[in-house]
């Protein structure tokens, strides 16, 4: 059964359409040199044939660099490409799906924006629950209410899950994120807006883990 990292760990979200040009595999390996052990991949303006083909190229760098990945929304992606795993919304194909499709040793993980939704994922076949956006993004379409450090607080105090933060977070907030309790912190813009990736992993990394440079 492939593992969370320890915690306080770093999850980058490798979005496709904010790669501005660099290889997808470079990036991915990068990011695991860089500290991360566990990366998705996100791409929702892909087409069918193009998002099997990044998700077998992000699988094979993410085997190389003998980190896991995992691919965004997509069950079937997942398999098809031999992902680690997959990440739900709450309206995507359900956890127990993906279980079943993938196997009892896949890395199911699932959004929540509430503390209902937290709650709800206690009965999900789930290995980590999300819970955001913690701060405002502008990367995701139409993002759920901001829920804070408080009710980030808060859901961990109800979730015997790991749990992932998301949304929002950069370099100056990761400590608070950490501090909240999070386990894991998942990262889009605040690294794929820097020029270099690995260094930029590294530095997120450090002050997950209360030791900034
Ligand atoms: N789900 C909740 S917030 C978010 C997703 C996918 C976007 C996070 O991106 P960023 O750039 O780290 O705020
Ligand atoms: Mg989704």
């Amino acid at each position: 059964v492939p593992s969370l990292p320890a915690a306080p760990f770093l999850y980058p979200i490798v979005d496709a359409a904010l790669l501005g040009g660099r290889p997808l595999d470079v990036s991915v390996g990068a990011l695991a040199r860089g500290g991360a052990a566990l990366v998705q991949l996100r791409a929702k303006q892909l087409a069918d044939d193009e998002l099997a083909r990044a998700a077998r190229e992000a699988v094979a760098a993410a085997r190389r660099a003998g980190v896991l990945l995992l691919v965004n929304d997509r069950l079937d992606v997942a398999r098809i490409a031999g992902a680690d795993g997959v990440h739900l919304g709450q309206r995507d194909l359900r956890p127990s799906d993906a279980r079943r499709v993938l196997g009892g040793d896949a890395v199911v993980g699932l959004s929540t924006h509430t503390l209902e939704q937290v709650d709800a994922a206690a009965g999900e076949p789930v290995d980590y629950v999300a819970f955001g956006p913690v701060f405002p993004t502008r990367t995701k379409s139409d993002p759920d209410a901001v829920v804070g450090l408080e009710l980030l607080r808060q859901a961990r105090a109800r979730c015997r899950r790991p749990l992932v933060a998301i949304g929002g977070i950069t370099l100056a907030n990761a400590a608070a994120v950490a501090a909240a309790g999070a386990d894991g912190a998942a990262v889009i813009s605040a690294l794929l807006s820097a020029a270099d990736l690995e260094a930029a992993a590294r530095a997120f990394v450090a002050v997950l883990r209360g030791r900034p440079d």
